[in-house]
């Protein structure tokens, strides 16, 4: 062996060539033999300094345009290659020496397609095969090779070289794990521009199964284009039957089937559908499919259907969502858990809309939706068996986030620890909890939760005070329950007032905003009547709120302070699930004591962000 031969191989194969010179001849001094490709080779030998070719070890050309340089079992075997005896003789037995540190950077494939005329011709040049293997192989074999992939690095290793005559194991390590993500994110690059060019294009009502990507018209405003739908790999599980679905519709869309999914799973004897009525990625209104009563019926607005027995359990469930919260839930994206029936296609086909996701629609009611808008509704049908992975992963101002996503189960188990004198909970009060308890699941953290009937009747979404949640929620309970008042349910609407006037109409009379508004506000409302109402008097207000009773409260993180449980009260809040672990957690339930109230801390903290 010659004495060149003993030396310490670096091989350096670099598109960025910043620091190159400077770092060669270090390595040089520091007495390591120097190989390299083709341009990395010629520009450190143009200035003076002794570099070998990789030829010289491959014994082969670089050939094809540059296209193979580096990928031969001389230089790979030599990256590989472990200190242990069967690797050695390997080596020896194929004349192949070991290689300690390998300086390699990829072609500039982002650069080459955000340049304007690109080519696919042309992407497809600028991707690095070799490089990525000797980055991967040499990040592989951290153990004994060092891996530089930045020229920033290169000062570090001349250091340590230099110090301890060796790269350290820490660094090693470090410079490992970089190489690994500048190739994961140089893959991520290069999937994503050929996604964009070669899969199946969806988002349009003609498109069918197979797409694995949807071209969306914007993000979450009009000035946030592009955007898209995608999934990495397979198929996206939707196949959109209608319409043209946004960014925010595919946020509710996904969040309200996950949420009515769960909600009905967690149901048994009998298994009952679920509905949600999502706005702004929370629910306005969740529920299951439980018979209405007459007066529900009405509050809910499907008097006209009730009597005429055209509901269905999945119809009795979006009408329980929808109308829980007229307000909220104007231009909804609806959840549904089971395949669409002619009943809840009437509904939905009556009401201000955005769209609906669901696992399957009847013909007929298909035939409804697809109408709907001019044929502008945005129908989805999501593939029921389908599974989330189990890490999600988001990107917040450049960064990337992960985590296991929120699978954990909801069943009624999770209310069994009983904290209050009284510990008995009602099997309405039970399914109510899950309700409350499912919907917060999938509701913009803070969130506070009334259910009663398997009914959300009142949800404070996304506000940054416990107790400023708790009131949102409650104020929206008493509007909700205020509805049931005989006042209200005869309130004297002239003939063809339209039904979201008649919704908005009720809300200023049960807030009372219609009698504290201005003259052209309030003339505006009582036109709507053959005779104008008078505002509901305290007593009549008080009076009615007392009868409501047996509702339940779920809560995605504890109480902080017992004014929660006063302010749940009011609303006849008479079941409380939410996680506990407050320091006040006695004072919130020696209150829940003082009103009679069960109380189940459940342990399970729920923030949705
Ligand atoms: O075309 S390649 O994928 N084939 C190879 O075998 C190969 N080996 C190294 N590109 C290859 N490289 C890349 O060449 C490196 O990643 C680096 O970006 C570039 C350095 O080429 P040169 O030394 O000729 O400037």
């Amino acid at each position: 062996m010659s004495s060149s031969q003993q030396k310490p191989i670096a091989l350096l194969s670099v598109y960025d060539k910043t620091g190159l010179l400077p770092f060669a001849q270090s390595l040089t001094k520091l007495g390591f033999r120097l190989l390299g490709s083709g341009g990395t080779a010629k520009m450190i030998r143009e200035a003076g300094m002794e570099i070998e070719d990789v030829s010289s070890i491959t014994k082969a050309p670089e050939m094809l345009g540059g296209r193979v340089k580096t990928l031969h079992p001389a230089v790979h075997g030599g990256i590989l290659s472990r200190e242990i005896e069967s690797d050695l003789a390997d080596l020896a037995a194929n004349s192949i020496e070991p290689i300690t540190i390998v300086a390699c950077n990829l072609y500039p494939f982002v650069l080459t397609i955000n340049a304007p005329n690109c080519t696919i011709a042309g992407a497809i040049e600028e991707i690095d095969i070799g490089g990525v293997t000797l980055l991967r192989a040499a990040a592989k074999n951290h153990g004994r090779v060092s891996i530089v992939s930045a020229p920033a690095d290169y000062e570090t290793i001349i250091a340590e070289l230099q110090k301890d005559g060796k790269v350290s194991e820490s660094t090693r390590k470090g410079l490992a794990l970089k190489a690994f993500e500048s190739t994961a994110e140089y893959d991520s690059a290069i999937s994503d521009y050929f996604r964009k060019q070669y899969a199946t294009l969806g988002g349009e009502a003609s498109s069918s199964a197979g797409v694995q990507r949807m071209q969306l018209r914007y993000g979450a405003n009009p000035h946030q284009a592009p955007a898209q739908a995608f999934v990495t790999e397979g198929e996206l599980p939707i196949k959109v039957l209608s319409g043209s679905p946004g960014y925010i519709n595919y946020l509710d869309a996904l969040n309200s089937y996950a949420l009515v999914k769960e909600l009905s799973a967690a149901t048994s004897n009998p298994i009952l559908p679920a509905a949600a009525s999502f706005k702004h990625v929370s629910p306005a209104g969740a529920a299951l499919g439980l018979p209405l009563s007459e007066i529900e019926a009405k509050v809910f607005g499907v008097e006209d259907l009730f009597a005429k027995d055209a509901l269905s359990p999945l119809a009795n469930a979006y009408a329980r969502a929808r109308g829980a919260d007229r307000m909220s839930s104007f231009g909804d994206f609806i959840g549904l858990s089971h395949i669409v029936d002619v009943p809840t296609a009437k509904i939905i086909n009556r009401e201000v809309s955005d769209g609906v996701i669901a696992p399957g629609y009847e013909p007929e009611a298909l035939e409804i939706l697809q109408k709907k808008k001019g044929g502008k509704y945005c129908v989805l049908q999501i593939d029921p068996t389908y599974v989330p992975s189990e890490i999600e992963t988001r990107q917040v101002y450049g960064i990337s986030l992960q985590q296991r996503r929120n699978d954990i189960q909801i069943d009624e188990s999770l209310f069994k620890n009983i904290v209050t004198e009284k510990k008995e909970l009602t099997t309405q009060a039970k399914l109510d909890l899950l309700v409350a308890t499912i919907a917060l699941k999938y509701t913009q953290s803070n969130s506070v939760c009334y259910a009663l009937n398997g009914t959300v009747i009142g949800l404070g979404a996304g506000q940054q005070s416990r107790i400023h949640c708790t009131r949102l929620a409650g104020e929206k309970a008493d509007n909700w329950w205020l509805r049931h008042h005989d006042r209200v349910l005869n309130l004297p609407f002239k003939q063809g007032t339209k039904r979201a006037d008649k919704a908005n109409a009720i809300d200023l009379f049960v807030t009372g905003t219609a009698f504290n508004s201005s003259p052209s506000e309030h003339d505006q409302w009582a036109s709507l009547f053959t005779e104008v109402p008078t505002p509901l008097t305290a007593e009549e207000r008080s009076e009615h709120m007392a009868k409501l009773t047996g509702v339940s409260c779920g809560s995605d993180a504890f109480f902080p302070f017992p004014d929660n449980v006063h302010r749940l009260k009011r609303s006849g809040v008479s079941f409380i699930g939410a996680p506990g672990g407050s320091i006040m957690d006695k004072e919130c339930i020696k209150v829940a004591d003082e009103y009679g109230m069960v109380f189940a801390h459940t342990g399970l903290r729920l923030f949705h962000h």
